[in-house]
């Protein structure tokens, strides 16, 4: 994790302080945008916002987290066996069926009630037996290994983190069962529209929105780039080695890279605060150093003119830290954008994010008390 520039220190509390000098309703309430690809964390970004400095998680919000939960495990199960079919992926003679009518009464509940959606919210008896009885089957992880890379199958990069916790506690998706703060961060679902939520800092009041990143939801972002104040671009570092859920040919750090250059140099975003988190360290970590695979792989072909690195040295992952910020910073022409906040972050940390958004918190203020001229620009 690291802030790029000098103004990081400063504490909120000085800043508010300032700011509370300033004229009356010159800092108003900042709108912060949540931007990136499909997949990359706006919305885990988002819960923990929500859950650290907002409103919090009521019941509804719990019901509904788990329902997506258990829909997450049961259609990752069905995804893979198809995927393993496709792949040609030997698995053993375990029965499908009780997973596909769980799925099958899901669909029926999308829509109903509260009450009926929280009768759907377990997964227990046959279909519990079934979806463990995959796990334990090797074959079933070679399959995951295969099928995450390719966009198409959609399985969340949490899916095995789930069925773990499901193989070793027996309460974990049961009737009873209330998730956790960090099962709730797991969930999978795709955002489409946009989500906002207000919440304060200090003495100040941010809006938050968060926006569905595939590319279809990407037309319904330019309505909301009116008086923003402040960027958060989200990309997954671990995404390296794999395509885009609505684009089996496309490479998702490719297609991220390119969008970040679009909106960082776009000209509505001039005067804003525009911070980077190179997101999903933790699964970036695991492939690049348990796994091994190249983050340049000429197989991929994923971008040849960009220099390769010697794993073997890199133990700290250093050199591959600096290739990925290099990636998304020398491609965008810095003068028309100004200063961009590199964060490294890991969105299921509660903790680690905890710190992280207090410092955005000072980017956003600093940037705010520079375009309205209480801080000289030359001073960043
Ligand atoms: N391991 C790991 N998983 C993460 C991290 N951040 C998010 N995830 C998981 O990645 C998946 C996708 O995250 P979302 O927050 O839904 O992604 P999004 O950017 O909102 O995606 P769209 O709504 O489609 O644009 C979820 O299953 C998250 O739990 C991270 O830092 N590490
Ligand atoms: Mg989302």
């Amino acid at each position: 994790m690291g802030g790029s520039h000098s103004l990081v220190g400063i504490k909120s509390k000085n800043l508010d302080k300032k700011l509370e000098k300033s004229k009356k309703g010159e800092v108003g309430v900042v709108k912060l945008l949540l931007l990136g690809a499909g997949e990359s964390g706006k919305t885990t970004v988002f819960k923990q916002m929500r859950y650290l400095k907002g409103r919090g998680f009521d019941e509804d919000y719990m019901v509904e987290m788990k329902f997506q939960l258990i829909g997450n495990v049961l259609e990752g199960v069905a995804n893979l066996v198809t995927g393993a079919k496709d792949n040609g992926i030997e698995l053993r003679d375990i029965d499908l069926e009780p997973v596909e009518r769980a799925i099958e009464l899901r669909q029926k509940e999308k829509l109903g009630s509260q009450g009926a959606k929280k009768k759907m919210t377990c997964i227990e008896g046959d279909s519990r037996k079934s979806v463990l009885e995959y796990w334990a089957d090797p074959g079933f992880k070679g399959a995951l290994d295969i099928c995450q890379k390719i966009g198409k199958y959609n399985i969340p990069d949490t899916f095995s983190r789930m069925m773990d916790k499901l193989a070793k506690d027996s309460n974990w998706g049961t009737q009873n069962w209330t998730p956790s703060i960090d099962d709730v961060l797991l969930v999978r679902v795709r955002t489409t529209g946009m989500a906002d939520e207000m919440f304060s800092i200090g003495k100040v009041k941010f809006r938050l929105i968060d926006v569905g990143g595939q590319r279809a939801e990407r037309r319904k972002w330019i309505h909301l780039f009116n008086s923003v104040t402040s960027v958060i671009f989200v990309t997954s570092l671990s995404e390296y080695d794999q395509t885009l859920w609505e684009d089996s040919t496309t490479n998702r750090l490719q297609e991220s890279v390119s969008l970040f250059k679009e909106h960082a140099e776009s000209y509505q975003f001039k005067d804003s605060a525009f911070m980077l988190f190179l997101n999903k360290v933790d699964l970036f970590e695991m492939k690049y150093k348990e796994k091994r695979i190249p983050i340049n792989d000429p197989e991929l072909n994923n971008f040849p003119d960009a220099p390769t690195i010697d794993q073997e040295t890199d133990d700290d992952c250093s050199l591959a830290r600096n290739w990925f910020q290099q990636l998304f910073l020398s491609n965008v022409d810095l003068a028309k954008r100004g200063t961009v906040y590199v964060h490294y972050t890991n969105a299921l940390d509660t903790s680690k994010m905890q710190v992280v958004i207090n410092v955005c918190a000072d980017h956003i203020l600093q940037m705010n008390m520079m375009t309205s001229g209480m801080v000289p620009k030359d001073t960043l």
